[in-house]
């Protein structure tokens, strides 16, 4: 199974949208694995947004990302990274998809709610960036059997 991690941005959190984004991915089926409240560090930013790094919109993101906490999560199931980014919708978020959690709530390119990883290896260093090894917990979701065929789920 693959992990993805999630940050609910200072906009999300700032306009209640937390419980909603919660919802989605609980409905999906995908399991929660770790979540918590953090205030991003300078170092994460600059490593979390190195490909931004010479962006003329870099400095304006980086201040915005420490302008309040954010809430990280890691959810997991069968190529999670995918489907939540799926879920989740395009970067500019008034043309996203109506369904998706962008295009359902959001109408910037800044300012849209919630960050999701790219692929599943930069998920993994996103991982080890945010998440401690002891807050990440393995524990069995009861319902897969109705979730995935036995063979989906590996
Ligand atoms: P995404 O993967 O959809 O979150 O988007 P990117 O990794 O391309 O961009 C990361 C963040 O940079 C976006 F969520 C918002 C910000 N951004 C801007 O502020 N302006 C831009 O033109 C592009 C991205």
């Amino acid at each position: 199974m693959e992990r993805s991690v999630i940050l609910v941005k200072p906009d999300g959190v700032q306009r209640g949208l937390v419980g909603e984004i919660i919802h989605r991915f609980e409905r999906k089926g995908l399991r929660l694995a770790a979540l918590k409240m953090l205030s991003l560090s300078d170092a994460i930013l600059d490593e979390w947004y190195a490909h931004h790094k010479d962006k003329a919109f870099f400095p304006k993101l980086k201040s915005y990302m420490k302008s309040y906490p954010v809430v990280a999560m890691l959810w997991e199931g069968v190529e999670a990274v995918t489907t939540i980014r799926k879920m989740v919708g395009i970067t500019k978020a008034r043309e996203a998809d109506a369904g998706t959690i962008r295009g359902d709530f959001a109408m910037s390119q800044q300012y849209n709610l919630i960050h999701a990883s790219e692929t599943a290896e930069i998920a993994r260093k996103e991982e080890a960036l945010i998440f401690d090894p002891k807050e990440v917990f393995s524990w069995e979701k009861a319902d897969y059997d109705y979730i995935y065929l036995e063979e989906e789920r590996k």
